[in-house]
């Protein structure tokens, strides 16, 4: 591009680039440009700096280096035309960013001993960080970890996602409940975000569609704005640097002349204020459906602007919109941004006078949708009555969409009216609404299910129909975390080991490779040092449910974990009604305690969830009567941590030696936990369920712990345990009596909980799956605590080596070839890239 501008232009552009990018990174610059920020940026002197100050400059010496690579690597894939994806996701849980930042930048270790200098402990300034908590659970921390491997891998891909004011709540457990308090995370600001005023689209809803020389016109009635806050990925020992762009909702400036001539000033700018609320808040729901208008308004507003963004970056190439899926793909994320696809068919037919075909040839090439659940109660339909009021064009369009398929329908099945009715994204059964997931698939070129066993209940069980018609649309993409978070970052003493051992750390980018320490599994200095390195981080937790839960527990004994959302899919119950028999064996029988353990929970329940928040009261009455019986609480100790985020699992992760995943099988997609816990060397109790199944396949079964029933039992046991014909085991009985009796509190409290697993009711099967749940617990407690303590080191280390498939720069990859057609495209680095750590 340079050889075009004439010569002055050309120098001018040089002596930016230049000046741009030489930051230069001996101790004393960094110095200068740490203390720079805290005088000028921030005005403060040296006697006020705070670690919370010191935290916001060193991010801001983060952001610059950052920003200059970012605005490169944007510029370099545009200048190459090459197809880019667009990841469209409601959440991204990103957690921090300080620490992966300084890592991305290979400046870490510099700044740690520049800062030392300045009387400063880098962790510390770490730990002033609030979470980005924009997401719910496993879902938005995919969208995260994509990021992380989209910017790693070299692709050309944009993350498009809402700016909530008001991230994940904030759970206090109080008197042993859960307790939601707001998520000030922006009232001190962000570092990473950029707010883009120039980049606002106008977002419309209500109001009438109108005919105009035989096109369609649609005049909102309600205007409002929505601004885009960009954040920067950086990509690890490369300079490709990514973003994510966020939404947020103002008012537009726009007034509507007619209700402030009625004279009521005030109101009206009070109506204009409430466009601010959309973006406001996160839906706290994981796994079920709110149906608020609200959300809907969320959902569209997110949709369009990102639609609007892509197509006018798409024009400035100037190329022609039947391009435009040569050029970008769309993954949605779930079902929850699928009016993305009336939204570019509008556009398109609409704005830009497209044909209908030429508009759905475009469309039906450049979406994707992914899958997250089968639960019925959480796939998305909404209600034809408020998408008719809100979005007056959009249900004409999903209206033509459907009658269209429904022809094809008939052709497949002539006259099968049973057919039609059940594949109509218009479901009539319970008043009108519409099936998101139906639209998606029709208006989607793949469809992708999170783990193997996944995808197959997609095609099989959940979607068969449509499957049969398009059975090349189906694929799957199982789930992966980034390792640079999830090992280098929450474990450092375990990255340097994998590092020393290897004699590099290129495995950080080609995890696979850590497989070649499977020679070192018998040696045993090997495995003291892992064993070691599991202490530390063992203390570590120890030391941090000491100062959240006012609890003491020995860094010696079992550490067993299980963190997740509450639902009563994942069975936190059938947990810790393991834990009451145990309780009840070490009372009666003394040589019980020779297993001693901590069991460790923690979780958030939605807010409206009330079984989901009983289990929670339950945990933490169980708790107190254990924790407080001086005949065992040596031996086992039951921990609640409360308000589980992606900053404390940083910490509760490597210090497990042993994760519960123990859903129903057939219920969890996929879960991604697992993956990071048996990457840590925590071995995994779990059913044949979701990426579970294929984490066996990695490891060999012999070093995870398998219980319950399979999948294609699932259907008739329940009819069993419906039908009465089940007779449970007699130590399931004992535990229920246990509470019935009133040993954990109040009986009538948890009577909800005892009824939902009794009298027929036990939807998710605990009563099956507990007796080979605890045979499980009882060989897991023979093996931890084996003589030979190398018995349980090599299954430790053999969970964490052989898990190298669970890296998501493997999944991104595969979506890469596989789902979007993107190749990787790597920016030079202007300056020294350093390529080791
Ligand atoms: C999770 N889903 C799956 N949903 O439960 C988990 N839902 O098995 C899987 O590993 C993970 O997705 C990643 O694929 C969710 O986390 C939500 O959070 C959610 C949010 C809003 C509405 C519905």
């Amino acid at each position: 591009q340079l050889k075009m501008l004439p010569n002055q232009e050309k120098e001018k552009a040089i002596l930016w680039a230049v000046l741009a990018s030489n930051l230069p990174d001996d101790k004393s610059s960094l110095q200068k440009e740490f203390v720079k920020h805290v005088e000028y940026t921030l005005a403060q002197t040296r006697n006020e700096a705070t670690n919370f100050s010191g935290f916001q400059a060193l991010s801001m010496c983060t952001r610059d280096r950052l920003i200059e690579r970012w605005k490169d690597t944007s510029l370099f894939f545009q200048q190459n035309q090459v197809k880019k994806v667009n990841y469209l996701s409601l959440e991204f849980l990103l957690g921090r960013s300080l620490q992966n930042g300084l890592v991305a930048l290979g400046l870490d270790g510099k700044y740690a001993d520049s800062l030392m200098e300045l009387g400063y402990k880098i962790e510390d300034l770490y730990d002033e960080e609030r979470d980005a908590g924009l997401g719910n659970g496993g879902l938005g921390r995919l969208a995260a970890c994509f990021m992380d491997s989209l910017a790693t891998c070299n692709l050309p891909g944009y993350g498009y996602g809402l700016r909530y004011k008001f991230g994940m709540f904030y759970q206090a457990i109080i008197e042993g409940e859960q307790v939601e308090l707001p998520d000030y995370w922006l009232n001190y600001g962000s570092p990473w975000e950029i707010e883009r005023l120039d980049v606002t689209y106008h977002i419309g809803f209500c109001g009438k569609v109108t005919m105009e020389n035989g096109r369609h016109k649609w005049e909102p009635s309600e205007q409002m704005l929505a601004v885009a806050y960009d954040y920067p990925i950086p990509g690890f020992k490369t300079y490709n640097t990514v973003s994510i762009r966020l939404w947020s909702s103002k008012p537009s400036d726009e007034f509507n002349l007619e209700s402030f001539n009625k004279g009521d000033y005030l109101g009206s700018i009070e109506e204009k204020q409430k466009s601010e609320n959309i973006t406001a808040v996160l839906y706290p729901n994981d796994n079920t459906m709110a149906g608020k208008e609200l959300r809907l308004k969320q959902q569209y507003l997110f949709v369009s602007a990102t639609i609007q963004d892509i197509i006018s970056q798409f024009l400035q190439t100037g190329k022609d919109l039947k391009e435009f899926s040569n050029s970008n793909a769309i993954q949605l994320n779930d079902t929850h941004p699928t009016l993305g696809i009336p939204e570019l068919m509008r556009i398109l037919m609409d704005v830009h006078f497209l044909t209908w075909d030429d508009a759905w040839s475009i469309t039906t090439k450049t979406f994707a949708y992914t899958n997250h659940t089968v639960l019925p109660e959480a796939l998305e339909r909404w209600s034809v009555d408020l998408l008719t009021r809100l979005l007056p064009r959009h249900i004409q369009i999903i209206y033509e969409i459907n009658e269209r398929f429904l022809r094809q329908v008939e052709k497949l099945w002539p006259g099968d009216m049973e057919k039609r009715r059940q594949l109509s994204i218009i479901d009539e059964s319970h008043g009108r609404t519409i099936k998101m997931a139906f639209l998606a698939i029709i208006g989607s070129q793949a469809v992708n299910g999170v783990a193997e066993l996944h995808s197959e209940l997609v095609k099989h069980s959940v979607f068969p129909d449509f499957y049969s018609m398009w059975p090349e649309k189906f694929q799957n993409k199982t789930n992966g975390v980034t390792p640079r978070r999830w090992i280098h970052q929450a474990n450092p003493h375990l990255s340097q080991l994998f590092t020393q051992k290897l004699n590099s750390s290129r495995w950080l980018t080609q995890l696979d490779m850590i497989s070649d320490l499977q020679r070192f599994v018998d040696d045993t200095g090997f495995q003291k040092e892992w064993m070691q390195i599991k202490k530390i981080n063992k203390i570590r937790l120890a030391k941090y449910i000491e100062e959240h839960c006012q609890i003491k527990v020995s860094a010696d004994i079992l550490f067993d974990c299980q963190v997740k959302r509450f639902h009563e899919y994942k069975r936190q119950l059938l947990n810790i009604l393991g834990v009451i028999h145990r309780y009840l064996e070490m009372k009666s029988k003394p040589q019980e305690r020779k297993y001693p353990r901590v069991v460790i929970f923690a979780g958030k329940a939605a807010p409206g969830y009330y079984m989901a928040k009983l289990i929670i009261k339950l945990i933490n009455s169980v708790a107190n009567v254990i924790n407080n019986d001086h005949e065992v609480n040596n031996y086992l100790k039951i921990v609640f941590i409360p308000n589980y985020a992606v900053s404390n699992a940083e910490i509760i992760i490597p210090a497990s030696d042993l994760s519960q995943h123990i859903s129903t099988a057939g219920t969890e997609a996929s879960g991604t936990s697992n993956m990071k816990f048996s990457m840590n060397g925590g071995l995994i109790i779990g059913t044949l369920d979701g990426a579970n199944i294929e984490i066996r396949e990695e490891i060999c079964k012999e070093n995870m712990y398998i219980f319950g029933a399979q999948t294609p039992e699932v259907e008739s046991i329940k009819k069993k345990i419906r039908e009465g014909t089940f007779t449970p085991d007699k130590r399931w009985v004992q535990v229920l009596t246990a509470i019935k009796e009133g040993k954990f509190g109040n009986v009538k409290e948890f009577q909800p909980i005892i009824d939902s697993i009794s009298h027929g009711n036990d939807h998710y099967i605990l009563s099956y799956d507990f007796p080979s749940y605890l045979d499980i617990q009882q060989q897991i407690d023979k093996d931890y605590y084996h003589q030979d303590k190398s018995i349980w080191s090599k299954k430790s280390i053999m969970a964490s080596i052989r898990c190298g498939k669970f890296s998501s720069d493997r999944t991104i990859r595969e979506y890469a070839k596989q789902i979007w057609d993107i190749k990787e495209l790597q920016r030079p680095g202007p300056v020294h890239v350093p390529q080791d750590i």
